[in-house]
Order: C-alpha cells, then structure tokens, then sequence
C-alpha cells in the first residue's frame, strides 16, 4: 500500500539485454530510494514495442527484468514491480496527453529518437515514445524520477507537457523532479567508449549484461578498447575509456574514483583492467545467485499483485484528467 512519503517512479524498457549501465545509472539509485520513499517499478512493454520484437522474447524478456530488479534489491513487500501493460491507463493518457498538452514541435527536439530512428522508417510510436513516458509517470502522480542521462530530456518535457496541462485546464498534475547521478548516469560502451552502453548494441562487447557469465564478462573487460598512453587517471576528455571503466569500478566496487587513481599510480593497464575484471565477475556472482532463485511463477504473482494494488488510484488521477477535459459525463 501506499503511505504518505513522496512518490519514485521508474521503468526499463524489456528489449534487448539489460546491462551494467542500466544497473549503475538507473537501478542503484533506485535501491537506496525505497529506504525513504513509496517506490513504482515499472516493465515499460509498451515502450519496448516501439521497435520490432520478437513476441515470444519479449514474454521472457517482462520476467526477466522483472527478476533482474528484485535480484538487485527492489523489495517486493514494500516496492510495487508492475507490467506497464496491465494498467491501460497508461495509455489512455498518453492519448489525452497527445492531444492537449504534447505538440510536434517538442517531439521534434527529441534527440533520442533522432538517434534511434536514423534513415529508417521508423514506428510512430518510437516518435511519441516520450509523451507515454511522460503519461506514466503523471499517471502515478510522480514526485521523483530517478533515471540516467540519456532520459533527461524525456523527464524535462513530462515536466513541460504536465504544466501546460495545469496551465490550460487547471491544476491537475503534480510536476515531478528528475534524479540523476553524479557519476556513472552515462556508462559508455566498452567497444567504443564515444557512445553510450545500450541493451539494442548490435555487438555484445558494447556491454556487460547481469546475466552474462562471469567468465564471459572478464573476457569483454580484458578486451574493452583502452585510450593512449598508460595512465589509470579519470579525464572524460582525453581519457574517455579508462574514465569509464574507473567509474565502473568506483560504482561497483563502493570506493572513490580518487582513491583508486592513488592505488593505480604506478601499474599498467592490464593490472587495472584484472582487478576490474574480478570486480565486475564478483558483483556478477553475488547478482545472479539471487537470480537464478526465483521463479518465473514467483514473478507473475508480484506483477498481478501491484498493478491490482496500483490500479485504484491511476483510475483517480484518471476520471479527473478526463473530467478537466471534458469527456467525463
Ligand atoms: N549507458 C547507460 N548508463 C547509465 N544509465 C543508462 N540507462 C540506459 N543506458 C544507460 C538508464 O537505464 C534506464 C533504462 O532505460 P530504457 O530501458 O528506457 O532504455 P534506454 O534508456 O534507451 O537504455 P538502453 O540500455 O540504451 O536500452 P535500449 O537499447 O533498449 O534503448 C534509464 O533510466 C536509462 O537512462
């Protein structure tokens, strides 16, 4: 049940493999905030729909983020684990979003679907992919957004379509804050430390995946692209991939980027890159030790109980959102 502390919300889309950076920029913070607030986790399926999936691997894909999250510490008896589909107010709202708050001329600033969308014809929906992450999060009346960099923009323009909402029909919306983090919001590829670790990578050595075998994750570490020269020291400028992997290792392994500048100042590369790799392979073990505990059964249970125990209250927020507009006789 809900109480009376603040509001997180947040979600991850099942497509592809979720990853380190998933981990370090969205789900860590996530951990931490449930110790003070009432904490929403959502399997955003819609949003996974937006580029083509196989239907077969997106059912396993739901329970697979599903236990990734309760695995890394999301707490079932206090946190909410739900399949964005299951609320279909999500998308309800999304449409009356479309229509009276969200314009063309912000969904054309996005700069994540200029990325994705590239040459090809592309979904319409992969376009109004912000205005449904926009309707979820509004849905659940949202005081934080805890995600990483490359949703930023997203949350601004929730932030924007919610108060344009309020402006024209009144106050309806509560304007939720985003949270990010100082470091490791943006872990970039292993292969190519100039673009971000992302599930959809077309080679698998961009990232680590939580269900890589820990083996396999030594192997992408030992092989992930270094910079010139020879010193261990974080300057995302000249330094972007040992910047990287430090800040990989600060987050996973809980010790500051600065003292392990001071441990690496007169070793190699190969030095660090071992010692990372036994990090990564730890952290990996630890993970999937609980993974590999829980049931698929387990998972669909917790997913029907939240979106139950969440549905009564986006009806609410539902009804007055359509009562402002008017639909609601
Ligand atoms: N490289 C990253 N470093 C830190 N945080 C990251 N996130 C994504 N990539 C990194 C954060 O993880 C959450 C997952 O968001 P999503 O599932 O909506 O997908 P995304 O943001 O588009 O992330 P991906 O991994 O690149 O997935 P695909 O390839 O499927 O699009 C968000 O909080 C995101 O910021």
């Amino acid at each position: 049940m809900l109480n009376n502390q603040k509001i997180v919300f947040s979600g991850i889309q099942p497509s592809g493999n979720l990853h380190i950076g998933n981990y370090i920029g969205a789900i860590s913070q996530w951990i931490e905030m449930q110790k003070k607030y009432n904490c929403i986790f959502c399997i955003v399926d819609y949003h996974a729909i937006t580029v083509k999936q196989d239907p077969a691997i997106l059912s396993k894909k739901i329970i697979e983020i599903a236990k990734i999250y309760i695995a890394s510490g999301i707490d079932t008896q206090k946190s909410f684990i739900f399949k964005q589909s299951d609320i279909s107010e999500h998308a309800e709202l999304a449409w009356i979003l479309n229509c009276a708050s969200a314009r063309i001329n912000d969904l054309n600033k996005m700069t994540q679907f200029k990325d994705k969308a590239g040459q090809n014809n592309v979904s319409v929906g992969l376009y109004d992919y912000p205005v449904l992450m926009a309707a979820d999060i509004l849905l659940h009346e949202t005081d934080f957004v805890p995600v990483g960099d490359d949703q930023v923009q997203h949350v601004e323009l929730c932030r924007v379509l919610a108060k344009r909402f309020n402006n024209q029909f009144g106050q309806t919306f509560k304007i939720p804050e985003l949270i990010i983090k100082k470091y490791g919001a943006r872990i970039m590829g292993l292969d190519n430390p100039n673009i971000k670790m992302s599930k959809s990578a077309i080679s698998p050595a961009n990232y680590i995946a939580m269900t890589d075998k820990p083996e396999m994750a030594v192997k992408k570490i030992m092989r992930a692209v270094t910079d010139s020269g020879n010193e261990i020291k974080f300057d995302k400028i000249n330094k972007p991939a040992i910047s990287n992997l430090l800040v990989i290792y600060s987050l996973l392994s809980n010790q500051s980027i600065e003292h392990l500048e001071k441990i690496y100042i007169n070793k190699n590369y190969s030095d660090f890159k071992k010692d990372l790799a036994n990090v990564v392979s730890e952290f990996l073990k630890q993970f999937q030790k609980k993974y590999n505990n829980i049931s698929d059964k387990e998972v669909e249970n917790i997913l029907e109980k939240s979106a139950k125990a969440l549905k009564p209250k986006t009806d609410v927020v539902l009804k007055k959102v359509k009562e402002k507009i008017g639909v609601s006789l």
